[in-house]
C-alpha cells in the first residue's frame, strides 16, 4: 500500500477561488480520494461459482480466426451444457476458444471432466488502477499540458497530420465520455452485464482516451495522437470494477477486428494472473495488435501484476513532470509531495517496465456531467503514463500500418530518452533496468 494513495490532493485553482461552493468541490474530491484509499492493496477477489473455461484448440487455427465450433458443439452433446444457450455467459471465439460462465459444483466437475477443456479457472474481480483526483471546475488553461509537452508530441510531424491522426486505439476501462468535444470517439460497446452502452460513468476511462487522442482543435487539451479514432469497451463499471472474462470478451472483440485496431490501452491491473487472459493477449498481438499496459501503483515489482507482467505487451511507468522540460525545478501543482523530473513514488518497477511516460497531475477529459460532455479533470496514476505511449504507439501505425506490435515497441524504445540524458532524463528509477522515457517527437 502507497500512502501517497490515500491522502487528499487539492485542486491548486479551486482552493484560489476561494469560494465555498469550489471549496465543496475540493472537499468532495477528497472524499473521492478517501473512498478510492484501499484499492491500491486490495486483495483479488473471486467471484462466486463464476468461472472461466479454455477450450483445448486444434493446432494451426490462425490469430484472430474464430474459435473451433465443433468443440463447442462436442461439449453440448456430450456433457448436455452449451455454454451458447444460457444468457449469462459469455463466449469467446477470437482470442480464445471458451466461454465464462456460472456453475453448479455439477457442472464444474463434469466440463472439467470433458478432453475437449484445457483449464477451468476461477473467474475474478479485476479494478482499474487507482487514480488520484482533482476536479477542475474551468476548462483547461492551455492546450498542451506538461504531459504530451514532456514527450514532445506537439513537435511530431504524424501528430500534426490535418484531419487527425490515421490510427485507431481501443480503451479497455470504465467507457469513454462518448460526446466529449475533444473525444473521436467511433465505435462503443459494453461488456459490462446489464449495462447498455459505453457512456463512461466514472471518469478514468475518458482521461485515458484524452490523453492518447484528444484533438488538436484549440479546445481541451491535446493528446499524443490528436484525433485518432477511439473504441470505447466498457468493461468496467461506475466503481472501476469488472472481472477479467468481461476483459477478456473486450480483447476477444478486438481480435475478432483487428484490421481496424491498432492499439490497445489497458490502465488495470490485478495480483491474480489468468491462464486465459495471457493466452488471449497473446493472441490478440498475434492478430496485429499493439497493448500498452500501466504498471500499476503500488511502488513494487510490476511482475507481481497482470497484465503488467505479460512479456508481449507494452509495459508503461510514470514520471512526474510539472513544466513540460527536463532539468527539474517545476513540481506541479496538485501533488505535493512529487518532484519535477523522477520517477513518481507509487510507480511500479521492474525488469518487465519498458518505457516510462508522464503520471502525475495530468489534464484531461472525464465523465460527463449531467448535460455537461465538456468536462475535465486532473488525474494522477500510471494509468496516466500508459495512454502516452498508447498515442505514441498510434503515431507508428499511422505512419506505417504494416508495422508488428513488436516494431511498434521497438520504435518506440529506440526513440525514446535514456535516463541519463541531460536534456530529456529523470532521476529515481527504483531498479537496475533503466527504462527510458517515451519521445515521439521522430514518430
Ligand atoms: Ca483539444
Ligand atoms: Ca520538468
Ligand atoms: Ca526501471
Amino acid at each position: 500500500m502507497v500512502d501517497l494513495l490515500v491522502e487528499s490532493t487539492t485542486d491548486a485553482r479551486a482552493e484560489a477561488r476561494g469560494d465555498s461552493e469550489r471549496n465543496s468541490e475540493a472537499s468532495q474530491a477528497r472524499s473521492r480520494l478517501l473512498d478510492e484509499s484501499g484499492i491500491g492493496s486490495k486483495q483479488s477477489k473471486a467471484i462466486p461459482n463464476r468461472y472461466i473455461i479454455t477450450m483445448k484448440e486444434k493446432p494451426g487455427i490462425a490469430p484472430g480466426a474464430p474459435a473451433d465450433q465443433g468443440q463447442m458443439d462436442s461439449l453440448a452433446a456430450n456433457l448436455r451444457f452449451d455454454p451458447r444457450s444460457r444468457t449469462d455467459t459469455i463466449v469467446f471465439r477470437h482470442a480464445l476458444s471458451g466461454f465464462a460462465a456460472t456453475l453448479s459444483p455439477a457442472e464444474k466437475r463434469l466440463i472439467e471432466s470433458d478432453p475437449n477443456v484445457l483449464a477451468v479457472e476461477q473467474d475474478r474481480v479485476v479494478s482499474r488502477l487507482p487514480v488520484k483526483r482533482s476536479l477542475v471546475a474551468t476548462g483547461p488553461s492551455k492546450e498542451l499540458q506538461p504531459g504530451v509537452q514532456r514527450v514532445e508530441g506537439h513537435l511530431s510531424a504524424t501528430a500534426n497530420a490535418p484531419g487527425g491522426v490515421d490510427a485507431t486505439i481501443a480503451i479497455i476501462d470504465t467507457g469513454i465520455n462518448l460526446n466529449h468535444p475533444d473525444l473521436n470517439v467511433v465505435r462503443q460497446k459494453s461488456f459490462v452485464p446489464g449495462v447498455a452502452t459505453a457512456e463512461d460513468d466514472d471518469g478514468h476511462g475518458s482521461n485515458v482516451a484524452a490523453i492518447a487522442a484528444a484533438r488538436k482543435d484549440g479546445h481541451g487539451t491535446v493528446g499524443v495522437a490528436p484525433g485518432a479514432r477511439l473504441w470505447a469497451l466498457k468493461a468496467l463499471d461506475k466503481d472501476g470494477n469488472g472481472s477479467w472474462s468481461q476483459i477478456i470478451a473486450a480483447i476477444d472483440y478486438v481480435t475478432q477486428h483487428a484490421d481496424k485496431v491498432d492499439v490497445v490501452n489497458m490502465s488495470l491491473s490485478d495480483t491474480e494472473q489468468s491462464k486465459a487472459l495471457d493466452r488471449a493477449i497473446s493472441r490478440s498481438v498475434d492478430a496485429g495488435v499493439t497493448y500498452v499496459v500501466a504498471a500499476g501503483n503500488d511502488a513494487r515489482d510490476a511482475k507481481v501484476e497482470a497484465p503488467s507482467n505479460h512479456p508481449r505487451v507494452l509495459t508503461v511507468s510514470a514520471i512526474t513532470d510539472g513544466n513540460g522540460r527536463g532539468g527539474g525545478g517545476a513540481n506541479p501543482a496538485c501533488e505535493p509531495d512529487e518532484v519535477d523530473d523522477t520517477f513518481a513514488t507509487f510507480s511500479n518497477y521492474g525488469r518487465n517496465v519498458r518505457l516510462a511516460a508522464p503520471g502525475v497531475c495530468i489534464e484531461a477529459a472525464t465523465k460527463r456531467d449531467g448535460n455537461n460532455v465538456d468536462t475535465y479533470e486532473v488525474m494522477s496514476g500510471t494509468s496516466m503514463a500508459s495512454p502516452h505511449a498508447a498515442g505514441g504507439a498510434a503515431l507508428v501505425r499511422a505512419r506505417n500500418k504494416g508495422a508488428t506490435p513488436d516494431q511498434v515497441m521497438n520504435t518506440l524504445i529506440n526513440e525514446a530518452k535514456a535516463q541519463n540524458d541531460p536534456v530529456y532524463g529523470f532521476t529515481g528509477d527504483p531498479d537496475g533496468y533503466p527504462e527510458p522515457l517515451l519521445n515521439v517527437k521522430n514518430l
